[in-house]
């Protein structure tokens, strides 16, 4: 039975969406700037100071606010962590970013978790009160949909809903199933491992993408990749004994004790398995990344990147990883055989690659053309749709060309 839906924290439900929308959270920690702050707002909205990131984290956990405006260098939690924190508790609390140092990499971490815009200090004429003007708006619009979907009942798990959400992701974990999709050694053309891809029976989480919001935002992603571990050693049994399996970790899972622990099910088959680290998240935020890495290695496993190519233009996730298979995504190898240019880009990187032993994987491969020149370019294994597509069942590939 679907349990009822029920509005997050006891004091949200009770504050009409304007007055919630008026509840700003400020954390500055530079007086003088707090006090100007207090008094250029104080009028329009009901303020919260607070001066230092880990007690506003503390305080989120506890109260609702309409609106966060945040500094980024704070003691004792930046406020990119502080943004995390949001993210996994209140689910949709507009968040502002302010800074006097602006540099790319906050800003790419601060659009990434979220947060609404970023705004740099000093604020020039009305700026702030427009950006906070939006933000109360889009609390009050958030609100609104809230409402409108409980109205109509089913549908999705709601953004705001958190006791929804979590009885949506439980049903997910507990439906969690592993489809394979084999990869094919492009020289003998058999196929030499599979990739684990997790679906779920739970309805309301239609693709993996929804499943790792949904863990994220519940704070759960080490409960979902040990899930999918545990299933990956209990039902990878493909018809050619010795392939290996390729699984996707989150970024988040290098920080999980049990991926590192020598009885957890997977370990005990670490030397079939390579660990997919996607070249998306950022690794920047896991701690100490080179010595997981290593710990990981120790155990067995070897290491791939995941979706290279796919937007990420930077080089951190190679040279932390030092990666034994390298994952061309999919949007390179799309049309690759009518683009001379993309094959060219696609042609050095394989060079490279083998350069520093790694090996590389083409990914999504749909069509003859697509699985010809990726072959004529040297990539050493291919996937896709046209040589198999994800099944519960490792079946191999019956493409030959
Ligand atoms: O991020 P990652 O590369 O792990 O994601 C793989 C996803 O791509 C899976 O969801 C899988 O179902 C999908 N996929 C696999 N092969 C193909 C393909 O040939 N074409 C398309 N469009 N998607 C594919
Ligand atoms: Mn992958």
């Amino acid at each position: 039975m679907r349990p009822t839906r029920k509005l997050e924290t006891a004091d949200a439900g009770a504050l009409p969406g304007a007055r919630l929308a008026e509840r700003l959270l400020i954390v500055e920690d530079d007086r003088q700037l707090a006090g100007a702050l207090m008094r250029r707002l104080q009028s329009r909205f009901d303020i919260t100071m607070i001066s230092d990131g880990a007690s506003a984290a503390e305080l989120l956990t506890r109260e609702t606010f309409g609106v966060v405006l945040t500094d980024i260098q704070l003691p004792r939690m930046s406020g990119i962590d502080l943004l995390r924190v949001v993210r996994a508790y209140d689910l949709d609390v507009p968040v502002i970013v302010m800074t006097g140092a602006p540099s790319m990499e906050t800003a790419i971490a601060a659009i990434e978790l979220g947060a609404l815009t970023y705004i740099t200090k000093p604020f020039a004429g009305t700026k702030l009160e427009e950006a906070l003007d939006r933000a109360s708006k889009l609390v009050q619009i958030a609100r609104a949909k809230r409402e409108l979907l409980a109205t109509q009942g089913a549908g999705s798990p709601l953004a705001g809903d958190r006791a929804g959400l979590e009885a949506c992701f439980a049903r997910a974990l507990e439906g969690l199933w592993l489809a394979f999709q084999p990869i094919v050694d492009a020289r003998s053309q058999r196929t030499i491992a599979y990739e684990a891809l997790a679906r779920t029976t739970e309805p309301t989480i239609p693709h993996p993408g929804a499943f790792i919001d949904a863990a994220e935002r519940l704070g759960r992603l080490h409960d979902f990749g040990r899930r999918v571990r545990a299933v990956a050693a209990a039902t990878f049994s493909p018809p050619e004994r010795d392939a290996k399996l390729f699984i996707n970790l989150h970024a988040g899972d290098l920080t999980d004790a049990d991926l590192f622990d020598r009885n957890a099910p997977l370990s005990k088959l670490a030397s079939r398995v390579v660990c997919e680290i996607t070249e998306r998240a950022a690794l920047e935020s896991v701690h100490d990344v080179r010595s997981r890495t290593t710990a990981l290695r120790a155990l067995g496993y070897e290491l791939a990147v995941d979706d290279l190519g796919a937007g990420y233009a930077g080089l951190t996730s190679f040279a932390t990883l030092e990666p034994d298979v390298v994952k061309l995504d999919m949007s390179l190898i799309r049309n690759i055989d009518e683009s001379p240019v993309r094959s060219r880009i696609v042609e050095s990187i394989v060079r490279l690659s083998h350069e520093l032993s790694m090996r590389i994987v083409a990914e999504g491969i749909e069509t003859d053309g697509e699985l010809r020149q990726c072959v004529a370019i040297g990539c050493d294994l291919l996937q896709g749709y046209l040589l198999g597509r994800p099944a519960a069942d490792a079946l191999p590939s019956a493409a030959r060309w």
